[in-house]
């Protein structure tokens, strides 16, 4: 396992000189900032970005994410234009020494919260997600009232996006999703790169759009589309969490034995009801996921690739970037890497 932490680039107010700084991290996972997935990354911007961690003396193990277009999301024509922008992203990051990459395939919206600072009893805050909350939010002037989506569409596009949503279901998107992994597993494999699907956050559909990448048997589906060492999953604990009826450890180990598992993102939350649930310090005694139980299924499956502290709280008046500060992310670090060095002692 390499441990890693998440670097949103130089605007971030995580410096790479804070991360170097975390015992046993040796690597980032970034992305260029530029997040308009019909226009491929230059080489050049790739490069710079690949140039400023390596001077830092820090490994770009991961990039997280390369956008995939709604057009491909959706199965539109222009797919397969698209689909040639992220394939020109994807040699630029292999080129530069990058061996895993990020991506989902979340209609219109990506990870979704209904509270990015939900008080807890400690002083410190958390994000959140209550779907009643989630009913309540009127999309109908655009993403103004979405927390964390901002002005990101306005009242017109978000409108035409969901009117061309609501005539694609769940089965369209797997075919879709089939359709863009057939051409783009066969390029990542040649390129050296393993690609790694991010699940949906939450495992469940919001505001009626589908979400597929929700639980075992998806995950297996998902697999199985295109059976290849290069198309697998990132596993996040905290997305597939969500859900009480995931078995964490059993879905590790029938992917890890397939050698699929590319990416971890170790997160913890506590469910408080059903779709219902806050983000919690990584530490099992805190949430609903049992990380040791998770670090013990990774270790019998001999993961070695990287892995990150997803979110963490805002603690000690922080602030910054929701979920991505670096101070809780830090002790996620080092606790994580204690169990891993724990759990790792028992397996021969
Ligand atoms: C949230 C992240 C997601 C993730 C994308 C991957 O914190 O885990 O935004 O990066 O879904 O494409």
């Amino acid at each position: 396992m390499r441990m890693t932490l998440r670097w949103y680039g130089p605007d971030d107010a995580v410096s790479l000189a804070n991360i170097r700084q975390i015992p046993g991290v040796t690597g980032v996972v970034s992305a260029l900032a530029m997040n308009t997935p019909a226009v491929p990354w230059t080489r050049d911007s790739v490069d710079a970005h690949a140039a400023r961690i390596a001077q830092a003396g820090l490994r770009w193990d991961v990039v997280e994410s390369i956008p995939v277009s709604e057009e491909v999301k959706l199965g539109a024509p222009l797919r397969e234009r698209h689909i040639e922008a992220w394939y020109t992203s994807l040699q630029h990051v292999a080129r530069a020494g990058v061996t895993v990459v990020c991506y989902n395939f979340m209609p219109v919206f990506d990870w979704m919260r209904t509270d990015l600072a939900r008080p807890m009893a400690d002083g410190s805050t958390s994000l959140a997600y209550d779907d009643e909350a989630l009913r309540r939010i009127d999309l109908s002037q655009g993403t103004a009232g979405l927390p964390g989506w901002g002005a990101a569409y306005d009242r017109d596009t978000l409108q035409e996006l969901l009117s061309r949503w609501s005539a694609v279901g769940a089965e369209q998107l797997w075919e879709n999703l089939a359709w863009f992994l057939e051409r783009v597993v066969p390029v990542a494999s040649e390129l050296g790169v393993r690609l790694a699907i991010h699940p949906d956050d939450p495992p469940w559909p919001v505001f009626g759009l589908p979400r597929i990448i929700t639980d075992a048997s998806a995950l297996e589906r998902f697999v199985g589309l295109v059976d290849h060492p290069a198309n697998g999953v990132t596993f996040c604990t905290g997305s597939l969490g969500a859900a009480a009826d995931n078995d964490l450890p059993a879905m590790i180990r029938s992917l890890g034995a397939r050698q699929r598992i590319h990416f971890m993102h170790a997160r913890n939350v506590k469910r408080t009801a059903a779709r219902n649930f806050h983000e919690v310090a990584h530490p099992s005694a805190f949430g609903s996921v049992d990380m040791r139980a998770v670090m013990q299924a990774l270790a019998d499956v001999h993961f070695d690739g990287p892995m990150r502290p997803d979110h963490g709280r805002d603690i000690w008046g922080e602030g910054g970037r929701p979920g991505y500060g670096l101070y809780d992310r830090a002790l996620g670090a080092m606790y994580l890497q204690g169990l891993w060095e724990g759990v790792r002692s028992a397996v021969n």
